[in-house]
């Protein structure tokens, strides 16, 4: 199985997984810190206050990714080491930061891929009413501007937003991840609104290539997953629909095509109303964009569910169950199904015909453990063996397919989970900051190398 030509193969990481240095040359409070800061809020109490001290030891770790021969890295920028309150003037000593691990990075031959919005909003502008605010929208504009007009002599692959649909429901619906707000309407306004920040942003990225990140799944009947040929039942194959409108179309319609699918549009009905999506907001969210980025870890298994309430992560999601799928999992007890991203990677360049696809995110926690300085991760070389292969059949059938960067490059700090779940394919040991390549890295710059399995 040999890819395209210019394929790009890479890692990705994001500011509060991994850098630490949360006080220094300026650096504001995000709703990360408070969020972890406050007991009960991460598994172990843990924070990002050090992580993988990368903000440090960039270096180091650009020498690794040489090393894996790695042609492109995603990373993100913390807004609050730019614009420590999110707005006014640049905070010289923190774009510092990005500028020397950008010429670190192409020094190193690496393509950087930077990501604005990795879920580290400044805690000022939580306190003025976050995402959940129509300003917040400007603000993250302002701030992209910001940045590019620092770093596009250089960087020419931009993301906006990472995965809206988790800082959105996870942040504002059922407070699993910061702000920790537990509110419906709040979710569907802030998700409208990292939109609207999505459409400013995305004009003032240019020259460059623009892309919006999105947690993406095939929405499954449990007898789907093992079954692609398995056809639901009608009640089934609605409760499949409306999941599907609420999380992908809800982000990928408005940004490609400038319309709301009717689902989405009735759940805000149910909880707050629509009078915060403005005329012409559509259109100024419909801004060109170049890639849809996709992160991929499982599916997203439903079924008819009737008189159950929405769950708290999903309004909208009234009379569906949410059930679990007949697979092996992860350590995060996410399900494995390789063929799930197939099955994704082909809807949506269905859907999306005029946007390429990237993979921006796939991979698997695992219980690692080092053992003479080597870390057997067989699990995940099979997970991220079995999910290539299903990236080149999606290719073979048709998709536009740029790339696949895995995540993660180091092990880091797994949000609610905190450092008990590893995903990288580098192992960090955060007693002593070691890093020691796991063999799913050896193998996966085996696969660069190759360009194919
Ligand atoms: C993504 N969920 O997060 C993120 O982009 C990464 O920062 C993260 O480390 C990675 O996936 C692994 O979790 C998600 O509960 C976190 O549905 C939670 C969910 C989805 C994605």
């Amino acid at each position: 199985m040999i890819f395209p030509e210019n394929f790009v193969w890479g890692a990705a990481t994001a500011s509060y997984q991994i850098e630490g240095a949360v006080k220094e040359d300026g650096r504001g409070q995000s709703i990360w810190d408070t969020f972890s800061h406050t007991p009960g809020n991460v598994a172990g109490d843990d924070t990002g206050d050090v992580a993988c001290d990368h903000y440090h030891r960039y270096r180091d770790d650009v020498a690794l990714m040489r090393e894996l021969r790695l042609a492109a890295y995603r990373f993100s920028i913390a807004w609050p080491r730019v614009q420590p309150d999110g707005s006014g003037p640049v905070n010289p000593r923190g774009i510092a930061f990005y500028d020397r691990l950008v010429d670190e990075l192409l020094a190193a031959g690496i393509t950087p891929y930077v990501t604005l919005y990795h879920w580290d909003l400044p805690q000022a502008l939580e306190e003025r009413g976050g995402w959940a605010d129509r300003d917040t929208a400007h603000r993250f504009a302002d701030y992209a501007e910001a940045v590019h007009a620092r770093l596009a002599d250089r960087v020419t692959n931009w993301a906006t937003l990472n995965e809206p649909w988790v800082a959105a429901y996870l942040g504002y619906g059922n407070g699993v991840h910061a702000p920790g707000r537990r509110d419906a309407a709040s979710a569907l306004r802030s998700a409208h609104h990292l939109l609207l920040g999505h459409g400013l942003a995305a004009r003032r990225l240019r020259p460059g290539s623009v892309m919006l990140v999105v947690n993406s799944s095939p929405v499954l009947t449990p007898a789907q997953v093992n079954d692609p040929a398995a056809v639901p039942g009608e009640a089934d194959a609605a409760a499949v629909d409306r999941i599907h409108a609420l999380l992908t179309r809800q982000f990928l319609d408005p940004a490609v095509y400038g319309t709301y699918p009717e689902e989405v549009l009735a759940a805000a009905e149910r909880n707050g109303g629509t009078g915060h999506i403005c005329d012409g907001d559509l259109d100024t969210i419909k801004a060109p964009i170049d890639l849809i980025g996709v992160n991929y870890y499982n599916p997203c298994v439903v079924e008819a569910g009737p008189g159950l309430p929405a769950d708290a992560a999903w309004p909208g999601s009234e009379d569906v169950r949410f059930a679990t799928a007949d697979a092996p999992t992860t350590a995060m007890g996410w399900p494995i199904v390789p063929d799930g991203l197939s099955r994704l990677l082909v809807r949506l360049s269905q859907d999306y015909p005029q946007v390429g696809l990237m993979v921006t995110e796939n991979g698997a926690a695992f219980d690692d453990v080092v053992e003479n300085g080597r870390v057997h991760d067989a699990d995940r070389v099979a997970y991220l063996d079995g999910h290539l292969r299903e990236v080149w059949r999606a290719v073979e059938a048709g998709a536009d397919l740029r790339g696949y960067l895995v995540w993660s490059l180091l092990d880091n700090f797994e949000w609610a989970e905190g450092y008990r779940r590893r995903f990288g394919i580098v192992h960090v040991d955060y007693a002593t900051q070691n890093r020691t390549l796991k063999d799913s890295a050896l193998w996966y710059s085996d696969v660069i190398a190759r360009n194919g399995l």
